[in-house]
């Protein structure tokens, strides 16, 4: 049987014995950190689902081919390549027609991890609808993905640099529960109070597995977005990042920046103007969404009948 997709020996086995697995994504890797820092990060998160009990599972295509777990070399030339695309729902199709390279984002790992049977997926934050999106109607596809893929996306919350307000109503019409893990606020990656109530609230990873699989047997597609809060000593206080994300901002708009580049562009000049604490930051809330990643991915396992 030919697949569309690549599992790698250890995924493969992890799934094909019912293992709980993790899901990765890669612009993270390729976009979203400096190398070494992304390559060293990519390897730490990978471990922290190991030890926390899962087998990590990073997303990438690589000359065509739709990685589900990637080798340790084949992670390190991704890490260091400037050429990798990235790759939403839009664009993952004719990447792989093509033979090309390119690291998926949220929306396009979820595809992934769905066609491989993986339900869980950690992340840092999914991408949202952008600050003065009235005007130039930038919403990232990772909310529509949501809305119809049934895998649960562990995150630290949206980006402050979106516009949270309506990040979330954008996600209450598609349907998609945001579920802040542990408090009433909704997180906001690098703070852990967004100053906005969640719209629901859980406590442990057997309640957010449990959730899934009642959302499975009501026939509801779509996933869900737990929104774990930044642990309290990496956090970057909102008082100190708001000014900074206005000067990056201002800056994108008068070099006339849209589409695919807004993020990584935003991420990057963010990192100069904290002087590399929200890398620090971004690289303590991926760690920590990879635990109770695998941590809900162990109570999917227990919880679902063999
Ligand atoms: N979170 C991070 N760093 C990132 C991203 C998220 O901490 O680089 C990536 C994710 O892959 C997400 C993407 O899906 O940014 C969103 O991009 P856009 O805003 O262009 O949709
Ligand atoms: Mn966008």
């Amino acid at each position: 049987m030919t697949r569309i997709f690549t599992p790698s020996p250890e995924v493969q086995e992890a799934l094909t014995h019912d293992r709980p697995v993790v899901a990765l994504e890669s612009t993270i890797i390729t976009h979203g950190m400096p190398y070494p820092d992304n390559l060293q990060t990519a390897q730490q998160v990978e471990e922290d689902v190991r030890q926390a009990g899962a087998i990590p599972a990073t997303i990438a295509v690589i000359d065509g081919d739709l990685r589900i777990g990637l080798e340790a070399q084949t992670l390190e030339k991704l890490a260091k390549s400037k050429s990798a695309a990235k790759l939403s729902r839009a664009d993952l199709a004719v990447c792989m027609a093509r033979g090309g390279t390119g690291s998926t984002t949220v929306s396009a790992t979820m595809i992934a991890a769905h066609l491989a049977g993986i339900k869980v997926f950690a992340t840092g934050g999914i991408g949202g609808v952008h600050q003065g999106a009235e005007q130039t109607f930038d919403i990232s596809a990772d909310l529509q993905e949501l809305a119809q893929t049934p895998v649960t996306v562990v995150c630290a919350g949206a980006k402050a640099i979106l516009d949270l307000p309506k990040t979330l109503e954008t996600l209450e019409t598609l349907g998609v529960p945001v579920i802040a893990y542990g408090q009433d606020a909704l997180p906001a990656f690098w703070s852990r109070d967004s100053g906005l109530p969640a719209p629901l609230r859980l406590d442990d990873p057997a309640q957010i597995a449990k959730a899934q699989l009642m959302r499975a047997h009501l026939g509801l597609p779509g996933g869900q977005l737990v929104a774990n809060p930044i642990p309290p000593r990496d956090e970057i206080h909102s008082r100190i990042l708001a000014p900074l994300i206005a000067q990056a901002q201002s800056e994108a708009a008068a070099q006339g920046l849209s589409g695919k580049s807004v993020t990584p562009f935003l991420l990057q000049r963010l990192f100069e103007l904290t002087n590399g604490q929200s890398l620090t930051a971004n690289i303590a809330l991926i760690r920590n969404n990879a635990r109770l990643a695998a941590g809900i991915a162990m109570e999917l396992t227990a919880q679902s009948p063999a």
